[in-house]
């Protein structure tokens, strides 16, 4: 296979590292931050009103993103629901090191919740720490942080059922036999790496044994990029039957790349989209079906529970329960978790009736 495991051995040392030296300018605050995260010291009050005038702030991976934009539309939409004051701000790359630099600025700005979805579990976590040493609440939301730099984090789906069933999902569109390629985002995003580690694990099980993976690539949710990572596995792979990209702005890449080649019928794309950027390559074959959750739900029920939070009802830890909206009642699971829900397959037989 490939290389990557030492890869990501040797990152997540350099990151520990920083993350160190990152400390010591933080100490002074960080007293009192030790707890910060699902097990904050503060007491729920679940009967507390939620308050007018938060200032909420949503930082996704990067702004030019498709999806992203859906999530943070819909949770602005739901803080004016709230009477909050909601924005949302971000790099145009998917990159952790970008993402710093926002954060710092939303402390400055004295926001009552921050709500991020992490280029790197990381790589953020410190200056997420000093956010909550200023009492800030923060929700990780589509690609989490460590679990001690946020209060909560709401998940789009169980990971474990998003990663096993992508290997089931693409197992059924090759019958079981070939060559398969995962086509990611960026190298540190916390939500593929989760979901990855959960397709190798189910490439174990006896009924895939006729799968092969042959490499994870990486297209840094970068159109262009993906597009040619897409290219290379091809050039590398002439007879590769499979890729799974779990990435909305993969899977519409790599689709258009076999689309237009003379691929299209032999290699499956599948793995995690919109309905929208995905329904021609429905209808013309490249993909048969793929998977996504709501992204307006997912953007929704992260901005109420950062209201939650900012209010008092909860403070992450698990068994609390919030009001969503119309999304009625949740309850945190474990590690301050709360999933959105179980995701759709989309096919020709119903892919006309979403619009997202
Ligand atoms: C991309 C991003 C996002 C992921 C979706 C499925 O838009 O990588 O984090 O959840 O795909």
């Amino acid at each position: 296979m490939t290389m990557r495991p030492l890869a990501a051995v040797a990152i997540a040392a350099a990151l520990s590292i920083g993350a160190a030296a990152c400390g010591g300018t933080t100490k002074n605050s960080s007293s009192n931050d030790s707890k910060a995260g699902a097990a904050s010291s503060a007491k729920a009050d679940p009967n507390a009103p939620l308050k007018k005038g938060l200032k909420v702030a949503f930082l996704p991976k990067q702004v030019n993103n498709p999806y992203e934009t859906i999530v943070d539309n819909a949770g602005i939409a739901g803080a004016k629901e709230y009477g909050g004051e909601a924005k949302e701000v971000g790099p145009s790359d998917a990159s952790a090191s970008s993402q710093i630099s926002y954060i710092n600025t939303l402390i400055q700005q004295r926001m009552d919740a921050i709500l991020i979805a992490a280029n790197d579990p990381n790589a953020v976590c410190g200056p997420l720490k000093q956010a909550m040493s200023h009492k800030i609440k923060v929700v990780s939301y589509d690609s989490d942080a460590s679990k001690d730099c946020r209060n909560v984090f709401i998940n789009q789906a169980s990971s474990e059922e998003i990663g096993r069933s992508e290997i089931k999902v693409i197992s059924d569109l090759i019958g079981g036999k070939g060559k398969i390629a995962i086509l990611s985002a960026t190298a540190n995003a916390t939500n593929q790496n989760t979901w990855i580690g959960f397709m190798k694990d189910e490439l174990k099980k006896p009924e895939y044994s006729g799968l092969q993976l042959v490499k994870v690539a990486y297209g840094d949710d970068d159109d262009q990029k993906s597009f040619q990572q897409t290219q290379g596995l091809l050039q590398a792979y002439p007879d590769l039957k499979g890729i799974i990209a779990p990435t909305t702005v993969g899977i519409a890449a790599a689709a258009r790349y076999i689309s237009g080649s003379k691929y299209k019928g032999k290699v499956a794309v599948s793995g995690l989209g919109t309905p929208n950027q995905m329904r021609k390559f429905v209808k013309d074959g490249t993909v048969g079906k793929f998977e996504l959750w709501d992204p307006k739900n997912l953007g929704y029920l992260a901005s109420y529970a950062a209201a939650a939070l900012a209010s008092g009802q909860i403070t992450g830890a698990e068994g609390e329960k919030f009001k969503a909206g119309k999304l009625g009642e949740r309850t945190i699971g474990k590690d301050g978790e709360v999933i959105l829900g179980p995701p759709t397959v989309f096919d020709k037989s119903n892919i006309d009736n979403y619009n997202f």
